[in-house]
């Protein structure tokens, strides 16, 4: 196979996990923003993202979030998705947004609360059977406001005998995926604030459980492909949740803010030989000004051209360079791929594979927007403030 061959070879198998909630409604704490044509259940929804795979051809499973895609019958739901040419992909739980979690929920001082919680994720493991899902991807809102508010390390002891417990419920092939975030909605202490603490509650739990790099969920400055490259070394990168941010946890488009981030992590999971299966790429981003199904497609059609980047770096002219510590024709060979205009190679590789190679503007002329605009009256909101 030639080099480019190979190039387009990988850039066909490579599938973006699209998110239940990004189809709906969403907002800040100021105000939700309602858009014509917008699910009104979590079939809908399913709708829609075949529709993104459709003009893709790249994004192939939808992830859920139990309780925003509660349905009576989650096989049916699966039939339901494959019948549309997608299948469901992780589950994610909410262990936040019940009163009884204003303390926390898994690292609640109450052990009654911390049951509840471990029974929610219990039952989201019991969806995934139903489901065929994977994964089960954790994020926790635990925390403190105020130093002396709990106790951080016994925090951190019910954190592990909760997941524990979950892990020790996984059948075979499923994963427990474990998301940190930096601060949010706990401003003093976060139970599971950084890459490093993830870490250590996952490989203490065992193969099954692995850590999920949300692109939004660091400090400013952070270099998430030196993350990105550790996780892969110490084969603990279960997943992504790409989307961008100029200030906190913004779920914007990927790649939108800085693409050249997003090129650096792809190159990172490109030389650490995560662009397959075993790295779950999904997206985690909320629309709430822009046209959604569109701003989705947008979105995998930036992990693809940051994919195809990273993909086109000449390694062996990269390896010459930092061997013989030549510093800037290192840094030249990295820039020559990032400013490589991949978007007629992506074209290609679109028709190619029969798709047309504008899926926005394929998408725009297939009168979908419209359809659902008159079909579908009173839109779902994602969930939060709901
Ligand atoms: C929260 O900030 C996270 O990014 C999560 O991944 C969250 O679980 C997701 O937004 C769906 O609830
Ligand atoms: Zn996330
Ligand atoms: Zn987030």
């Amino acid at each position: 196979m030639t080099e480019l061959a190979a190039v387009k070879a990988a850039l066909k198998t490579q599938a973006v996990e699209t998110p239940s909630w990004a189809y709906a409604n969403s907002g800040t704490r100021f105000k939700v923003f309602a858009q014509a044509g917008v699910p009104r259940n979590p079939r809908e929804k399913l709708d829609d993202a075949a529709k993104v795979h459709e003009f893709t051809g790249a994004a192939p499973t939808v992830a859920l979030h139990i309780p925003w895609d509660k349905v009576d019958d989650y096989a049916a739901l699966a039939q339901y998705a494959r019948e549309r040419g997608v299948t469901l992909g992780a589950i994610n739980s909410n262990t936040f947004q019940d009163d009884d979690y204003r303390l926390g929920s898994i690292c609640h001082p109450d052990p009654g609360v911390r049951r509840k919680a471990v029974d929610h994720l219990l039952e989201c493991v019991d969806i995934m059977d139903a489901t065929g899902s994977r994964d089960l991807k954790l994020w926790f809102a635990d925390g403190t406001n105020y130093p002396g508010q709990d106790d951080i390390r016994e925090r951190q002891d019910r954190l592990a005998e909760g997941l524990a417990e979950v892990y020790g419920r996984l059948g075979d092939g499923q994963r427990m995926l474990l998301e940190y975030k930096l601060f949010e909605p706990a401003f003093y202490s976060t139970d599971v604030p950084d890459w490093g603490t993830a870490y250590a509650h996952c490989l203490r739990l065992g193969e099954k459980a692995q850590v999920v790099v949300d692109t939004g969920h660091h400090a400013p400055g952070t270099n998430i492909e030196f993350i990105v490259a550790t996780l892969l070394r110490e084969r603990k990168l279960g997943g992504f949740d790409f989307n961008s941010r100029f200030y906190a946890d913004d779920d914007l488009m990927v790649g939108a803010a800085d693409p050249f981030q997003l090129f650096r992590i792809m190159y990172e999971v490109v030389r650490g030989g995560g662009l397959g299966p075993g790295v779950a790429f999904m997206l985690d981003q909320c629309h709430n000004i822009e046209a959604k199904i569109p701003a989705i497609i947008r979105s995998v059609m930036n992990v693809q051209e940051a994919t195809a980047k990273a993909l086109l770096v000449d390694r062996d002219a990269l390896v010459a360079a930092q061997r013989s510590g030549d510093v800037l024709e290192a840094n030249a060979v990295l820039m020559d791929a990032y400013n490589t205009d991949v978007r007629p190679l992506l074209a290609e590789v679109r028709q190619e594979v029969g798709l047309d190679p504008d899926p926005i503007a394929a998408y725009r002329r297939s009168g979908w927007a419209e359809k659902i605009a008159v079909e579908r009256v009173g839109g779902q909101q994602a969930g939060w403030g709901a």
